[in-house]
């Protein structure tokens, strides 16, 4: 849910864009500009006004504008705002956020040269007959198209899987900094979201523009993008742009709960400080005496439980604070057994006893050795003999004692018609079974939810692996009925996966809460094929979080014995 004020700060904003590209009068166009800058700062929900002459009493809204206000109350629509957005297209507002082309510089584009979107003012700047533009030199078309890489990878989300170790990886460098006193992830990376436009970090310390200096001169930095008193915006060498805030240390609880929530979050948090006559600043929320010691603090003061970051998105959990009802989130501690990861015996790096050697070493009380089944035959999949092979060596390490217990498992191809890839008789044998669809993805959605809910009916199955089949960026989920699958799951007692590998997230955030609300078990797993992937846990724990997963809901949360009893309870 957007805030009412978001919207319309951002339909007022882009109204002043276009008109500045269609060349039309200054004096209109700052005035949508200001009322834009007013309703966004502003505490108070537009709401809250009750008609045309309460509005107009906002600064810098006036009539015009109020009865923009009330029609989008109404209708949801501005007609005006449609009209424009014909004849200026996203495509071609949003240029204007290359930095070097202005309105002016754009409408020449637009005019002359027939520029629409990206692509083609790519093609025009690389043209000679850019440079018969007066005032346009070599040097400001060199400029520019740097911009326009800039401006390209910048719309470009990263998977959170990657970019969250580059992030830690660049927080620890900024700890070393002399003065720094701390620092933490914010943004989007901090709500653990499965993609991120920039990595953004806050610092506290006393010498802010001494830090700023040395992390512009720190070795990952390939070019310092912009600079302000007190956050600067650097490019990686791997591209990536990267914001660091620096506060003084009383200031830092603030400007941390500003900069971690979703705009929709922190605009409704805004409003309920305004309420409770605390001061709303630009960095944050400050009481009388001018800062908070901690975040927790900030959010007593708004008579609200302290909301968990991965929360913090405006999906209820507001409503849910006030009223004490959030849940009792997993968190990576909980963790008592990884039931999803490979070995060398299918398409795995690690021996098992590797794998064993790993996980013990993690805390965990159990891990489930999952190689894959014969039609994945690219990942090796174990025929039976291998599979009764495999079994021995997992009986033998267990009789040793790696302190650890390994359970025998397979992650089972489901083949199109439904069936699974060993027979029962076999399957039966095994401690822990996941079932996926590893090919024929391209099925009718009635099709791919029977073979699905077919394999979960199979009482030898007890998990669901990554049940959608996306890959983040780079592959759709298969057509599925999710909300079938959730009810079979279940009906018959089994868990749905949320797989922790770095394309997949796969439950998903919401449709893990769809999940859990519905009363179905969930297993957070790595998919490990590497040792290092066995730490990739806190990315799934990181989604079943935004999922608003408990640790009741989760089956590998379970000691030992309450989670042979859980397989027990659902076994023919
Ligand atoms: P991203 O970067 O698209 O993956 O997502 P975020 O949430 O990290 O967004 P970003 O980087 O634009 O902003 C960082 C933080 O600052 C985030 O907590 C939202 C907050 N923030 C940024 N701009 C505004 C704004 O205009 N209004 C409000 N209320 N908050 C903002
Ligand atoms: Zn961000």
């Amino acid at each position: 849910m957007q805030s009412v004020n978001n919207e319309i700060a951002k339909i007022f904003s882009r109204i002043a864009d276009s008109l500045e590209i269609l060349d039309e009068n200054g004096f209109k166009i700052n005035a949508y500009r200001k009322a834009s800058r007013n309703i966004s700062s502003m505490p108070d929900s537009l709401e809250e006004f009750d008609g045309e002459r309460e509005l107009s009493t906002i600064p810098g809204v006036g009539k015009d504008l109020s009865q923009k206000i009330i029609e989008h109350r109404l209708t949801g629509k501005i007609a005006y705002y449609e009209e424009i957005k014909k004849q200026v297209p996203d495509e071609l507002a949003e240029l204007l956020d290359i930095r070097g082309v202005g309105p002016k510089f754009l409408r020449i584009l637009v005019k002359r040269f027939g520029v629409t979107d990206i692509e083609s003012l790519k093609e025009t700047i690389a043209s000679p007959e850019i440079l018969e533009v007066d005032g346009i030199g070599k040097k400001k078309i060199e400029q520019i198209s740097r911009s326009v890489e800039v401006f390209e990878g910048g719309k470009k989300r990263m998977r959170l899987t990657e970019a969250h170790p580059l992030a830690t990886a660049i927080k620890e460098e900024i700890e070393e900094i002399p003065g720094v006193l701390r620092a933490e992830l914010a943004g989007s990376l901090r709500r653990m979201r499965e993609t991120v436009a920039n990595i953004d970090i806050i610092a506290s310390a006393e010498n802010g523009a001494e830090v700023l200096e040395r992390f512009a001169d720190l070795g990952f930095v390939k070019e310092v993008l912009r600079k302000t008193e007190n956050g600067a915006r650097v490019l990686t060498q791997a591209g990536v742009r990267t914001d660091l805030l620096v506060v003084e240390p009383r200031f830092y609880a603030s400007a941390l709960q500003n900069l971690t929530g979703s705009r929709a979050y922190n605009s409704r948090i805004r409003e309920i400080a305004a309420s409770k006559n605390l001061e709303v600043s630009p960095v944050g929320i400050r009481n009388g005496e001018g800062y908070f010691s901690s975040e927790e603090e900030i959010y007593e003061s708004l008579g609200l439980q302290y909301i968990p970051p991965e929360l913090r998105e405006d999906r209820g959990e507001i409503e849910a604070a006030r009223g004490g009802e959030l849940p009792a989130l997993v968190e990576t501690e909980d963790i008592r057994g990884d039931l999803h990861v490979h070995s060398t015996w299918s398409d795995g790096a690690a021996t098992i006893r590797q794998m064993a050697e790993k996980t013990a070493s993690l805390g965990y009380e159990y891990v489930a050795i999952t190689d894959h089944s014969p039609s994945s035959r690219i990942a090796n999949g174990l025929s039976i003999k291998r599979l009764l092979q495999k079994k021995e060596e997992v009986d033998e390490i267990n009789a040793e004692g790696v302190g650890i217990r390994l359970l025998m498992g397979s992650e089972v191809d489901i083949l199109p018609d439904g069936s699974l890839d060993y027979p029962d008789e076999i399957l039966r044998e095994l401690d822990f079974v996941v079932a996926s669809v590893h090919g024929s993805f391209l099925m009718e959605e009635d099709k791919m939810t029977k073979r699905i809910c077919g394999a979960l009916e199979n009482p030898n199955v007890d998990a669901l692996g990554h049940p959608t089949g996306r890959l983040i960026g780079q592959r759709d989920p298969y057509k599925v009925d999710i909300d079938a699958v959730i009810e079979t799951a279940k009906n018959h007692g089994k868990a749905l996966e949320i797989n922790s590998s770095y394309k997949r997230l796969d439950l998903k955030d919401t449709l893990a809460r769809k999940a859990v609300e519905a009363g179905v078990k969930i297993i957070v797993s790595t998919d490990a094929h590497r040792i290092p992937h066995l730490e990739r846990i806190i990315f799934g724990v990181g989604t079943a979080r935004r999922g608003w997963v408990k640790k009741t809901d989760v089956v590998n949360t379970y000691s030992l014995s309450e989670l042979l009893k859980w397989l027990a309870s659902h076994d023919s």
